[in-house]
């Protein structure tokens, strides 16, 4: 069942849904110079985690060796990396973040 456009084009008929964008997970990845405090203010600071929250993930990462910090679209999950890991470095942590499709 295909649709015929005017100029001839053939086209697959759209689904009948809201196209959804690919998601992003972002991990901080454990180490072991990091401050935990420093960690519990990145999770505040770039992913809007409340005090008992980032607490929770950062005891998470440190025991299991990363956690997820949240999900997102591409652009923005690549944001948060960059701004992770130049605030960690800017502060001489070795703090890493990374991102993988979800
Ligand atoms: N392992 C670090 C320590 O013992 C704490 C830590 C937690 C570091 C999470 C990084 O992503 C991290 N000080």
């Amino acid at each position: 069942p295909h649709h015929e456009h005017d100029h001839g084009v053939v086209v697959a008929p759209a689904k009948p849904e809201t196209a959804r964008p690919p998601l992003y997970s972002v991990f901080l990845l454990n180490d072991d110079y990091t401050p935990m405090d420093f960690v519990v203010d990145v999770l505040t600071r770039f992913f809007g985690l409340d005090l008992e929250r980032a607490t929770q993930v950062m005891l998470h990462v440190h025991t299991r060796g990363r956690g997820v910090c949240g999900v997102f679209t591409r652009e923005i999950a690549e944001s948060k990396v960059s701004q992770v890991n130049e605030y960690a470095r800017m502060n001489q942590h070795p703090l890493l973040c990374t991102m993988e499709r979800a």
